[in-house]
Order: C-alpha cells, then sequence, then structure tokens
C-alpha cells in the first residue's frame, strides 16, 4: 500500500547492544541519520528521529553474568553512555527507545500472539547453530568450519523447543515487493544480495528461546523469551504507539521513511522485519539503507586488536562538529570507509580551518578595519556578484537533491565548491585594492556578497555541523534557527549587518605525530649561511597567519608566519605589491636559514621569495595546499 506524502519524515536507526561503550562505527550511523533528520527539518517537514537500545538476549545475559550484576542493572549504565554521547555529539533524535520499557514489551507480547492466532508462529523445535555476537540462527550448510557467515566468529549448536515464524512462506512476496518498489533496498548492490539469500532457500524462523531467560517472555509460554532480533525490529513500531490508544505517531509517521542500519543487518530489516509486517498487514517502511562498515588505518575494529576508536576522546581533541563532518565528508556513503587520524586532521586543516574559516576570518578581519563604524551604501551588484549568486543557487540544488539521493558526501563536496568559489571571489575582487582606492561601497558590496554566501551556506551546514553553523550565523547577526527556503534567496542578508570578528571556527591542528617525526629528521640547529651560499639554502612552505603594515613604511610589511612545528616573524619588502589582508592563509616560499636581519626594529626569521619583473612583485606559493613547513626542493 502506498501512502500519500505527508510532509513528514520518520528516520531510525539501529537500537545498540548496550554489551559494551559505543564506537565510531555506530556514532557514524547515528550521525548520518541526524543529519539527514535535521536537514528534513530545515525543510520544513515534522521529523520524527529514533534511537535507542537494544537490552535482551544471550549476549548482554552472558555478560552481565560475568560482571556479577543483574542483566538489568549492567544495561542500565551502558544506556547512559549511549545517551551521553549522543548529547556531546549534537543528536537531534526525537526519542530514544529502550527494549525494557514496559509499553514495547507489551506491544512485543501482543503481536506474537496475533501472529500465533493467525498462524503465522506455530510451535515446533529447533536444531541448529547460533551466533552469540550476531544473535543470529545459521544451518550448517551457511556455516564454513563452524564460523559464523557474518562476524566469522565460532556458532554453537543449539537444540531447543521453540516457536517458529512462517518465514519461508514470505520468499515469494518478498521478491515481488523489491521489483514493485525500487529503492525499498539500498544500494543496489544490498538488493542483489538480498535476492540471491531468499532465493537460496529461506527457512521458517525460531522466534523464541528457552535456554535464554533475559528476554520477553511468550504471553502464553512463559518457559519461552521472545527471540531478541523478533523483539528488536518491533522497536520502530512501538515507538509510535502501534496499537494503543495513543496511536497519534503511528498515525502521524508510519510507513518510515528510512531505516538506516550497517550492512551487516540488511538481512534481518530487509527480510525478517518486512515479513512480519506483511504478517501483521502494515505497510513497509519506504526506504532501508545499508551503508558500509567503517575500518580503522584499514583494519578491522576488534577489541583483541585494541584498536576500537572512542568517539569520546575524538570529541575532547577535534570538537563533534569536526568528527559529524569527516564522517560525512570523508566515506562514501554505502561504501566501506577507512577511519584514520590522518585524514580526519588532513579534512579539518583544509575544508574547515583553510576553506571555511578562512572565509569568515578574513572577511569579518576586513569588516573590522575598513568599517569599523558606519557600512556605506552598496554599490550595485556587477556580472561577478550575479554569476556567484548564480553558482550558489545551483549548489543549493544539488546538495538537496544528493541528501535526498543519500549521498551526504556528494552533498558536502558540492558546497564546498561554493565556499571555495567564496574565497577566490575574494582575491579576484581585492577589497584591499577597493580600499587603497577608497571605493568604499564597492568593498562594501564585495564583504557582503560573501557575507551573503555564508549566510546561505550555514544554511545546509546546519544539518551536518550544527554548532559552528551556529557560530557562523551568530557572527552574521542571524538567529541559529534557519529554514531550507532561506537558502535559496539571493541577498536576503541585510545589508546593514557586518559579520563580527571571532575565535577562528576550527584551528589548525598540527599533528603531533607528525610533528615528532619532523623533529627527528630535523637538523638540530640550521646551518647559517651567507648569502653567497645559496645552494645550501633551507626552503621551505610557510602559512601566512597575520599581516601588517610596519609603522612608517609602505613597502615593509610584518608577517607571522606558520611553519609546521614553529612560528616565525618575517619582515618583507612587499608592501607595495600586496595588501596585509590579502596575504592571511596564503602559503608562500621561504628561506629558513638566512642569518636574523633586524629591520626597522623587528627581527626577520625568514626571506620570503618573490618573482620581481620591472618593479612588479609576484610572491611564490605552492600550486595546491600543503602542510606548512613541506620541504621545497
Ligand atoms: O546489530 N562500521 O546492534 P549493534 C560502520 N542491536 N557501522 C558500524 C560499525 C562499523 N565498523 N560497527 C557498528 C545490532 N556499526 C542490533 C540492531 S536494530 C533493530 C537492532 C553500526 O550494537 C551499524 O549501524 O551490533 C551497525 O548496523 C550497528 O552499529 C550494529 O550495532
Amino acid at each position: 500500500m502506498e501512502t500519500l506524502d505527508k510532509n513528514t519524515y520518520y528516520i531510525t536507526t539501529p537500537i545498540y547492544y548496550p554489551s559494551d561503550k559505543l564506537h565510531i562505527g555506530h556514532a557514524y550511523t547515528t550521525t548520518a541519520a541526524d543529519a539527514l533528520a535535521r536537514f528534513n527539518r530545515l525543510r520544513g517537514k515534522k521529523v520524527f528521529f529514533l534511537t535507542g537500545s537494544d537490552e535482551h538476549g544471550q549476549k548482554i545475559q552472558r555478560i552481565a553474568d560475568e560482571k556479577g550484576l543483574s542483566p538489568k542493572a549492567y544495561v542500565d549504565q551502558i544506556v547512559a553512555t549511549f545517551q551521553s554521547l549522543w548529547n556531546r555529539l549534537n543528536i537531534s533524535y526525537d526519542d530514544f527507545i529502550r527494549t525494557t520499557n514496559k509499553d514495547h514489551e507489551t506491544l512485543v507480547q501482543r503481536i506474537f500472539a496475533i501472529l500465533y492466532e493467525k498462524g503465522d508462529i506455530y510451535k515446533s523445535s529447533y536444531k541448529g547453530l547460533y551466533c552469540t555476537p550476531c544473535e543470529a540462527f545459521w544451518l550448517e550448510r551457511q556455516t564454513t568450519d563452524g564460523k559464523c557467515p557474518d562476524c566469522g566468529r565460532p556458532v554453537e549448536e543449539v537444540e531447543e523447543e521453540s516457536y517458529s515464524f512462517r518465514l519461508s512462506n514470505y520468499s515469494d512476496k518478498l521478491l515481488e515487493y523489491y521489483k514493485t518498489h525500487p529503492g525499498f533496498i539500498q544500494p543496489e548492490a544490498s538488493l542483489h544480495e538480498m535476492e540471491s539469500f531468499i532465493k537460496s532457500g529461506l527457512e521458517d524462523l525460531c522466534v523464541s528461546r528457552t535456554a535464554v531467560s533475559w528476554g520477553i517472555p511468550v504471553p502464553f509460554d512463559k518457559k519461552h523469551s521472545i527471540y531478541v532480533w523478533f523483539d528488536a525490529v518491533i522497536n520502530y513500531l512501538s515507538a509510535l504507539g502501534f496499537l494503543t490508544a495513543q496511536d497519534n505517531r503511528y498515525q502521524s509517521f508510519w510507513p518510515a521513511d528510512l531505516h538506516l542500519v550497517g550492512k551487516e543487518i540488511m538481512r534481518f530489516h530487509t527480510i525478517i522485519w518486512p515479513a512480519i509486517l506483511m504478517a501483521l498487514d502494515i505497510p513497509l517502511p519506504k526506504t532501508v539503507f545499508g551503508h558500509g562498515w567503517l575500518v580503522i588505518e584499514g583494519e578491522k575494529m576488534s577489541k583483541s586488536k585494541g584498536n576500537v576508536v572512542d568517539p569520546n576522546l575524538l570529541i575532547d581533541e577535534f570538537g563533534a562538529d569536526a568528527i559529524r563532518y569527516f564522517l560525512l565528508r570523508d566515506i562514501t556513503f554505502g561504501s566501506d570507509g577507512n577511519f584514520s587520524r590522518d585524514a580526519l586532521i588532513r579534512r579539518i586543516n583544509a575544508d574547515l580551518a583553510n576553506d571555511l574559516g578562512n572565509l569568515l576570518h578574513r572577511t569579518s578581519s576586513m569588516y573590522e578595519k575598513y568599517f569599523p563604524k558606519e557600512i556605506p551604501e552598496l554599490a550595485e551588484e556587477l556580472g561577478e556578484e550575479k554569476d556567484l549568486a548564480d553558482f550558489a543557487a545551483q549548489i543549493i540544488l544539488e546538495f538537496e537533491t544528493a541528501m535526498d539521493a543519500l549521498e551526504p558526501h556528494i552533498a558536502l563536496e558540492k558546497l564546498w565548491t561554493l565556499i571555495r568559489r567564496t574565497n577566490k571571489y575574494l582575491d579576484t575582487t581585492a577589497p584591499w585594492t577597493l580600499a587603497k582606492n577608497k571605493d568604499y561601497s564597492r568593498l562594501a558590496r564585495v564583504l557582503y556578497s560573501v557575507g551573503e554566501v555564508l549566510r546561505i551556506v550555514s544554511i545546509p551546514l546546519s544539518a551536518v555541523i550544527p554548532t559552528s553553523a551556529a557560530k557562523i550565523r551568530a557572527q552574521l547577526g542571524l538567529p541559529k534557527d534557519c529554514f531550507w527556503q532561506e537558502a535559496k534567496i539571493w541577498n536576503g542578508w541585510e545589508e546593514d549587518k557586518r559579520i563580527i570578528k571571532a575565535e577562528p571556527l576550527f584551528p589548525r591542528i598540527e599533528d603531533e605525530k607528525e610533528t615528532k617525526d619532523d623533529k627527528q629528521n630535523e637538523v638540530p640547529k640550521e646551518e647559517e649561511i651567507e648569502f653567497a651560499d645559496f645552494l645550501k639554502v633551507h626552503l621551505k612552505i610557510a602559512t601566512v597567519l597575520t599581516a601588517e603594515r610596519v609603522k612608517g613604511s609602505d613597502k615593509l610589511l610584518r608577517l607571522e608566519v606558520d611553519l609546521g612545528n614553529e612560528k616565525r616573524q618575517i619582515v618583507a619588502g612587499i608592501g607595495k605589491a600586496y595588501e596585509p589582508d590579502s596575504l592571511i592563509g596564503k602559503q608562500l616560499a621561504v628561506v629558513t636559514n638566512l642569518k636574523p636581519r633586524k629591520i626597522m626594529g623587528f627581527e626577520s626569521q625568514a626571506m620570503i621569495l618573490a618573482a620581481e619583473d620591472a618593479g612588479n612583485l609576484a610572491v611564490l606559493n605552492p600550486e595546491k595546499l600543503v602542510k606548512a613547513g613541506s620541504i621545497v626542493g
């Protein structure tokens, strides 16, 4: 049954096992779901974003036993860590469901009883294999060397009286449903995998255990507890008040728009769960998306390898927004991805500190410098602004399309082309020259246009890096809350507003490990040489941190530059060719081992390389961004 678009959006994450603290893999799914939830709220949709914890089953029972705690006491402790992580990561869930909630337990029992009455569940016995970490039943033929085909860990033999669900009856119906509902299973590769799983033969599913006491009792046969996966998938309905007097959430939000899960649990979400829904005769979720598996520096995460990444530590070090951005930008959604510290630092430095942070910082500095009091009337727009406006409009459309296609990595890639283009716009319109020529109304137009792009960009960013987007908006004098339509307007920022200067949005990260390596490779004391010894010159790339004129000289600029593992002051005679502001954030080739020289009272600790063409100076900078301190040679 199809439903009309009700302008609602129901998105879920898996409910995670509180068998241990969560790691970066869980944070990945939940961050993606959060960005989609926030994006749909921006578009005026009524969103219900659900996450939670899957608390029953053999795995939890065993761990609690090992710890000498009751399962409930154990999961209570761990679930508190889930909620604290989600708060730190700015996860805007609307409800957190725990499968030990009374309402959930009641619904699971009711559904079990309904399916028993209908004949979809029947009493039998089970003899086969079981993987406790995955809480999954397997047949002999599905395992290799007694190992679980999903996680590769050993399976156990199980022989119990049990209740079974007639899953085998649903093979054809499921295959037919997949065919008539393209997009139900995404990505495409997952669809093919599910089809061949069904075609290899579906057996009825064991849905109760007698050997496991930590579970919801079968209502009419209390020595059985309900199989944890049957219990777990029903969370998507119990959170909506399904089959209760307060089912208005169910009425508004079912069927779910998107169940977002990791690829390893697609089988439960696209075969077992839909078959249960078909047996209940209620509509199926619109899409189940199985994203890829995160590995750490190329290796599978595991406790025994000791490479489990704790998102809390990453948040402590880099902040929630940087982690959120990295996960959504760096990993192709739907494919497996690699989490590496180096890649994270590269993204923070290049995309967040350099492209976005610098655009905001440069422009706010220029507002402060050129218009400390009043902002003059803005000059008419020229072609450059019209082009920028068209480009921004195009990017906003592309961002929307990519998010709807569940491609956040592409959405962000597009958005950054706008940010980079705006940096270029600043370079080519050269506000410093406009200031020099006292063309203040044109200058005001240029700065305003950058502010306008930042206003637009802050709207999609509020879905991805909400804290930073709110900071950008505060600097622009805008409220934290925003709406998607506002991203489609040009010149929506008020003309008398300015960008207020603030702390850098994302400070550059100097990676300690790299710095240490660099130090080891460094000659302890640089050899000081005369100019004649030019061939011994040490050349490096420096990033300009600050630039100002030396008082009393129209030629000299005093720069502070970053050389990777140190900062230096440079006094350079490039003041006629460059306005100081135009150099901030730029990378320059410098000589680092000339004897320091005092120039007009300032020590110059390096020399900028510049080409001179009949008095016209041009500094040398690398053709693409490199790490500050990179050796030129
Ligand atoms: O399976 N890379 O819970 P779970 C990417 N309780 N995502 C990962 C990941 C990794 N390395 N590791 C975990 C369960 N995840 C059941 C779900 S739903 C009704 C019941 C994410 O704690 C990914 O979303 O084992 C995966 O599907 C989920 O965590 C598994 O979490």
